[in-house]
């Protein structure tokens, strides 16, 4: 087969790096101050740092658990304290971040000297109970404002509904390490090029389809499942030509994994409330909320399963977790049509 009409493509974005793309504005961020953008770029800074370390965990005795338990009860991996402390110590300096809410900590770390109006909410390493077996993990994070007239930032000031968030993204460490980033107008993805040491643009203004043709769910919850998701689950493995059903199952039980093929290739992903975890199991401000903005900016949808948008509730507390369903509309819609009114 010829390849002579194929060449490589020309854009020209192609080879603009991460840090050219924010400090270019290509972001299209209404209002951005230069603190904005360079807190964006601590933040990638950030991720280049734990990226350095997720891809030689296994060589540098970085892989297993530290035998203590965190604050959602969870046993904690090596990376994940070193991506907590990574992030904090990268966004303590030079001022633009004003505190950090983690994962990984029961209270926010604030950064008393900082004149930058500005909270960052994390997860700094999202499924890591994967990391030993190397199925692909990731960071995510959103950033909030907060008025400084107003005080120094306390928990209450993390507090605040998606809506409010002015930037979202994650970075997934798969088979090649890719960053998604939005200010809300446009979703882009960078990919991690490890000879130059640099993210490059690669999926510019990425788009969920309105429909795909997977769907993603722990089905090992089953039993514990409300009616309406029990009968939506029996639905989408029907078969159905002119429904284009059955669709393929495709559960990697690491969110940013699942959320990030969803985000590009369609279909949904599902955490429902079920007997086990009453309120859902993920949490609201780190990590539904980043993706509900992603996937909003990119087309998609995001809701708690019973037609509410996950970016218009109001957190009550800091580690509060939501049932979740996100993916293509028409996806998030039928799933809805089950659940809705449970
Ligand atoms: P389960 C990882 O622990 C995580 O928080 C998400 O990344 C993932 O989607 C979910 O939990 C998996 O949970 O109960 O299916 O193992």
């Amino acid at each position: 087969m010829s390849y002579a009409s194929w060449a490589p493509p020309s854009s020209p974005q192609q080879g603009v790096n991460l840090e050219t793309f924010i400090l270019e504005g290509m972001l299209e961020t209404e209002g951005a101050t230069g603190t904005f953008t360079a807190l964006l770029n601590q933040i990638c800074l950030a991720t280049k740092l734990i990226t350095s370390r997720v891809r030689r965990a296994g060589l540098s005795d970085l892989l297993g658990y530290t035998g203590e338990t965190n604050v959602q009860g969870e046993q904690v991996q090596k990376l994940d304290i070193i991506a907590n402390d990574l992030l904090i110590n990268t966004l303590r300096r030079q001022g633009h971040c004003s505190a950090l809410a983690s994962e990984e900590l029961a209270e926010p770390v604030v950064f008393p000297h900082a004149s930058g109006g500005y909270l960052v909410v994390t997860d700094p390493l999202d499924g890591s109970s994967n990391i030993d077996v190397d199925i692909s993990i990731g960071t995510i994070f959103g950033v909030l404002r907060h008025d400084l007239k107003t005080g120094p930032p306390t928990t209450q000031s993390f507090l605040q509904k998606g809506r409010d968030l002015v930037a979202a993204g994650y970075v997934i460490y798969g088979s090649s390490t890719v960053l998604v980033l939005t200010t809300g107008n446009g979703v882009h993805g960078f990919t991690w090029d490890p000879s130059v040491g640099e993210f490059f643009l690669s999926h510019n203004n990425i788009r969920t389809p309105s429909r795909g043709n997977t769907y993603s769910i722990n089905e090992g919850n089953t039993s514990r499942w409300s009616p309406g998701v029990k009968a939506w689950n029996e639905y989408i493995k029907s078969v159905d030509p002119e429904k284009n059903l059955p669709y393929g199952a495709r559960y990697v039980g690491s969110m940013v994994a699942d959320a990030h093929r969803t985000l590009l290739r369609g279909g949904m992903f599902a955490y429902p409330a079920d007997t086990k975890s009453p309120g859902g199991k993920l949490r609201l401000l780190y990590e539904a909320n980043p993706f509900a903005m992603i996937f909003e900016a990119a087309g998609g949808k995001a809701t708690n399963g019973n037609g509410t948008n996950i970016l218009d509730i109001k957190p009550t507390e800091l580690h509060m977790r939501v049932p979740l369903v996100l993916g293509s509309t028409e996806d998030v819609d039928t799933f809805e049509s089950f659940t809705k009114n449970e």
